[in-house]
């Protein structure tokens, strides 16, 4: 088994080698290093996280066992995240919360049950690190999907800039008059009150397994077949739109984990959130079908190519013919879990406000109506988090080492998603509920980097946790 995983990154089939068997057998070594990529004809050098292998990310089957050594290859100190996994909360990998950081040139080791199986990532919680491409797929196949022998395409999308993600955040923090003309570059992103603020930057462009459009990843694929797309929202600030083109999907998973399924042709993909969909690749297709994602409130895109055997390669515009929409929750609302949380009462309910100031780029949270209070939790709890919107931006809010399932939506009561990161639309009020099941400290924040290192940050702490 160990021998046939595939990876599909970076338009590269690479076959794992046949590992030894023994105590060591499970064993990856993941390293963080720098690499260059081309963004439309230019160098540039960026983080990446690879496997021996060459590889990037990591592929694991469900019932796996999690057995990784990090190593830091860095010339400074780092610490990977593995988003939608619950391990213990030592091993969460959040500097200064979960462990300490990982110093340069050092590493760390982690061992834990592989699960939930699902479409996972894993990314820096260090500084800004993230921005810089410190972030690449992980993958828990489930044993159905390994059973189907479906082809499975896995795919990350981010945001890149050629300005430094320290000047972008220092160039929002900057004070600004109330009204900004919109402009380009770092921080250009105009701020003005009353109505939704969509970018707060302008990124120069956006990648798909590394690629623009001008050079995009290309994936062989079966004229017939039906091919299962694993797409990841790596970004560090941009919501998306995917749009699947021609094709017609059929919505399997968000965030790694089963909704009852739902056929789409665009479906929104917010920051850090990832979305399974099955596509059948027409026989007669006589062009490569192209997989796009269009960045909201812009026309920028990026995006993939599934190319059937014989068909040709089309080149597809960086540019849409028109900017995509802000994304809603009405796709959310329709969303129901197909391994729905038991059914019981809530046993804690919690007020979360997502709190902002636009004009000072001030981030927060208030819990309980408390700036920088966490959320205290008791084991075995059933816990609801009410989050509630009062600011012109939305904010993909994440909870590490559960996975919750939202319940209301403006007050419209729904069995909805199992999720690890929701999106709160301005001036939203999201409910979602949570067992308390693994005792820690957990990071609960807004996904959005900037919103992130702006404030917007808080814990659920376990009592007496230990
Ligand atoms: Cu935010």
């Amino acid at each position: 088994m160990l021998s046939h995983r595939r990876t599909f990154v970076a338009g590269a089939v690479a076959s794992l080698l046949p590992l030894p068997l023994g105590a060591q057998a499970a064993r990856h070594v993941l390293r963080l290093q720098t690499r260059q990529i081309d963004v439309n004809g230019k160098a540039a050098t960026r983080y990446g996280i690879a496997q021996s292998s060459g590889a990037y990310g990591l592929t694991l089957d469900e019932g796996d066992e999690f057995n990784v050594r990090l190593e830091n290859g860095l010339s400074v100190p780092s610490g990977i995240h593995w988003h939608g996994l619950t391990p213990p909360w030592r091993q969460d990998g959040v500097p200064w919360i979960s462990a300490p950081p990982i110093p340069a040139r050092g590493s760390a080791d982690y061992r834990f049950p592989a699960k939930p199986a699902g479409t996972r990532w894993m990314h820096s919680h260090f500084g800004l690190q993230e921005q810089d491409l410190l972030a690449a797929p992980l993958i828990i196949r489930e044993t159905a999907a390994i059973a189907s022998g479906v082809q499975e395409v896995v795919v990350m999308f981010e945001d890149f800039s050629w300005t430094p993600p320290q000047e972008i955040l220092a160039g929002l923090r900057r004070p600004k008059p109330m009204v900004m003309p919109m402009g380009r570059g770092a921080g250009g992103g105009g701020m003005s009150m009353g109505k939704p603020d969509l970018n707060d930057v302008t990124f120069d462009a956006f990648l798909a397994n590394d690629r623009t459009l001008a050079d995009p990843a290309v994936f062989d694929v079966e004229r017939g077949a039906q091919v299962r797309l694993r797409l990841i929202n790596g970004s560090a600030s941009s919501n998306f739109v995917v749009d699947l083109g021609a094709l017609d999907g059929t919505l399997v998973t968000v965030d790694g984990n089963p909704v009852t399924p739902r056929p789409v042709r665009r479906f929104p993909l917010a920051i850090a959130q990832r979305a399974d969909f099955i596509v059948r690749i027409p026989p007669d297709a006589a062009a490569a079908l192209p997989i796009l994602a269009v960045c909201e409130g812009r026309a920028l895109r990026t995006g993939f190519l599934l190319r059937p055997r014989g068909a040709a390669v089309v080149k597809v515009s960086e540019t849409a013919e028109a900017a995509a929409p802000a994304l809603t929750l009405a796709d959310e609302k329709a969303l129901r879990a197909a391994v729905p949380l038991s059914s019981r009462r809530v046993d804690r309910s919690v007020p979360v406000d997502l709190i902002g100031d636009m004009a000072a780029y001030t981030w927060g949270l208030q819990v309980h109506g408390m700036g920088g209070a966490p959320v205290t939790v008791d084991r075995g709890e059933r816990v609801e988090l009410v989050m509630r919107n009062t600011t012109m931006m939305s904010h993909p809010m994440h909870l590490h080492g559960h996975n919750f399932q939202v319940t209301e939506i403006d007050g419209e009561k729904i069995a909805g998603a199992v999720r690890d990161c929701v999106l709160v639309t301005p001036m939203a009020t999201v409910k979602v509920v949570f067992d308390a099941d693994n005792p820690g400290l957990w990071p609960f924040h807004c996904h959005n980097l900037y919103h992130m290192a702006a404030g917007m940050f808080t814990t659920v702490v376990y009592r007496g946790f230990s």
